[in-house]
């Protein structure tokens, strides 16, 4: 199978998402657009999320070999993926230290390739990047909904005095960038670590709230016709934390809480929202440093297969 001057083992050649071609001019031609942020200036806990997008990208390797033109092979979807165009824009490029600066930086970084129709995935990073990426997208997009996936209501209005942190992206989509608060959906919170302040604003807001319990008790399918139901033929931007899966599978983020989404349960959410008409999505809050084994990072890897997969495939 070798092909001389190709670097077709998974652990050769220049890491990019799939091993596919790095490519920072767009061209246009593109049917998916992997976009790095790497930022972890705004988390309140364990840092290490700037290593996220060359974390996913490392981990995604091991599918170069199976990625060409010819697609993937899953034994139960059988072929996926063919001919579609996937590229690799690298990374955003922003500042550490300076968040203000950051989210700036990502939203006209957004922006620049947003004229792209591609669909766009977003490896990040913390959570406080969901603010300027939502914040583009939703400039393109303006029927735009959310589907936010997380163990964690991330609607603070501030966090310790300070503003833009991976505490409250939730809370600067409806008040900075203007998204409706019936418009959000979340999915998956549990543990002790939401505030009730936080819990009943974005209750009385109108924030449409499935806590993991609930999912759980009423079933996982049940409650995806509805959220489905409530998504209807809207523009649709998916954010997923990493935290909202189980830490046995998921050890590789900064905040872990017990009792998370199995990778069934997170790939069955993903690929039913993917027959929607989902217009981008970030996976944010990968900690490699923090990894085993790049567990997390494979795990993240194949929800992005599930999503793309599950769009791509017609
Ligand atoms: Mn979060």
């Amino acid at each position: 199978m070798s092909e001389e001057g190709k670097n077709v083992f998974p652990y050769a050649g220049i890491q990019t998402f799939l091993g596919r071609e790095y490519r920072r001019v767009l061209k246009g031609d593109e049917d998916i657009t992997i976009v790095g942020v790497p930022l972890d200036t705004g988390t309140s806990y364990k840092p290490g999320t700037r290593f996220g997008p060359a974390g996913i990208r490392k981990s995604s390797m091991i599918l170069k070999f199976y990625s060409g033109e010819k697609g993937l092979f899953n034994p139960y979807l059988g072929n996926v993926l063919k001919n579609v165009n996937i590229v690799d824009y690298g990374d955003l490029e922003i500042p550490f230290g300076d968040l203000k600066s950051a989210m700036n930086k990502i939203y006209s970084g957004v922006d620049n390739i947003s004229w792209s129709k591609a669909f766009k995935i977003f490896l990040g990073g913390d959570h406080s990047i969901t603010y300027p990426l939502v914040k583009a997208i939703y400039k393109r997009y303006n029927d735009l909904k959310i589907v936010h996936i997380d163990a964690h209501l991330d609607i603070l209005p501030s966090y310790g005095g300070v503003k833009y942190t991976h505490a409250s992206p939730i809370y600067r989509i409806i008040n900075d960038v203007g998204i409706k608060p019936d418009n959000i959906i979340q999915l998956g919170m549990r543990g002790y670590v939401n505030s009730v302040d936080s819990y009943n604003y974005a209750k009385e807001a109108g924030v449409k709230i499935y806590d993991i319990s609930r999912i759980r008790r009423y079933g996982l399918n049940r409650i995806l016709d509805e959220v489905i139901e409530l998504i209807g033929e809207s523009s649709l931007y998916i954010t997923f934390d990493t935290d909202s899966l189980d830490p046995s599978i998921a050890p590789g983020t900064g905040v872990v809480e017990p009792g998370g989404f199995t990778y069934p349960e997170a790939s069955e959410i993903i690929r039913r929202l993917g027959k929607l008409n989902v217009v981008a999505a970030d996976f944010v809050e990968y900690s490699p440093e923090l990894d085993v084994n790049d567990i997390t990072g494979k795990t993240i890897t194949y929800l992005i297969l599930d999503l793309i997969s599950s769009k791509f495939t017609r």
